[in-house]
This record gives C-alpha cells, structure tokens and sequence, in this order.
C-alpha cells in the first residue's frame, strides 16, 4: 500500500514531467518552423523539386482537359467542367512553397529566387484569373469561361517564358 502510493505519485509526476517536455518540443518545433519554413515544408532539394512538379503535371492535365470546351470543340457541360476546375482551384495554391530558398533546381529558373517580387506577381495573376474561371463555370457563362479560360493560359504561359528553364 505504501509503496503504490509512492510509486503513484512518482508516476504523476513523471507524466507531468512527460507533459512538459512535450510541451517544451512541441513550441521548439513551432519555432524552428517559423525560423525556416523552407526547411520543414520538405526534407530536401529534390522532395520539393518533385512536388511542384508533380502539380504542375496534374494542373496541366486538368486544365488541359477544359480546352476543347473553350475551342467550342465540345459543349459545355458545366458539372464536368467544374469537377475540372475545382480541382485547378486546389492545385493553383499548392506549387508555390516548393519555390521556398534553398528549393532552387529542376526546370526552374535561378531568376525565381533572384527576382522574387517578379515571380509572386505572375503566381498572383494566375491565381486571379482561376479564381475567374472558377467564377465563369460558376454562372455557368461559356462566353466568360473562354476568357478566363484564354487568362490562365497567358499566366501559364508568362510564367513559363519568364521563368522555367527553356526547352
Ligand atoms: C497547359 C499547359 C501549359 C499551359 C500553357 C498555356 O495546358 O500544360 O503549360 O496550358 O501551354 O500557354
């Protein structure tokens, strides 16, 4: 009885010890993830290489998908278009943190690092004109979905002249 009551109150105490140190861990964790974002958003160069590859993969066959809508090469058949589109909505947010410092590689231009202002302006514009197309499929307006559509296609496009590395 006397040794389960001792032996209770170390145990409390190790797990308020446990609780601590955990705590301690978890804001070091925090910290270092604000200190290098870059660093804790992937394990490596490669890893986030990949990644935004990848994106761009899926982007490109999503949007790719919307062209014959656009050419009014196939009608506009907005449920499907904007199972399309929702999916173009996602990736368009996601490549950016893989151009973090330090990610420098791939096809990508040394310039995106070195003119950063430049390349969040053209991640921006491009991000507005998926939010119109988003908003074009929405109302269900061919005629705005073509120009929204001809839009992200320019930023796809600005993007890649400026700065991916030429084919
Ligand atoms: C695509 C795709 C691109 C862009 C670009 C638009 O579907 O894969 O890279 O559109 O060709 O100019």
């Amino acid at each position: 009885m006397f040794t389960s009551a001792v032996t209770g109150s170390v145990g409390a105490r190790r797990r308020r010890l446990s609780t601590k140190s955990s705590l301690l861990g978890l804001a070091c964790g925090l910290m270092i993830a604000v200190a290098s974002p870059a660093q804790a958003q992937f394990r490596d160069p490669q890893a986030a290489i990949k990644y935004r590859s990848a994106a761009m993969v899926m982007l490109g066959a999503h949007f790719g998908r919307l062209a014959p809508v656009a050419k009014k090469e196939v009608p506009f058949d907005q449920e499907k278009v904007q199972a399309d589109v929702e999916v173009v909505k996602m990736l368009a947010d996601l490549p950016w943190r893989a151009y973090a410092p330090g990610y420098e590689g791939g096809e990508a231009r040394g310039d995106i690092w070195t003119d950063r202002k430049g390349f969040e302006k053209v991640t921006m514009e491009f991000k507005a004109a998926v939010r119109q197309l988003d908003e074009a499929t929405q109302a269900g307006d061919l005629d705005a979905f073509r120009v929204a559509f001809g839009k992200v296609g320019q930023s796809c496009k600005a993007c890649h002249d400026d700065f991916r590395v030429k084919k």
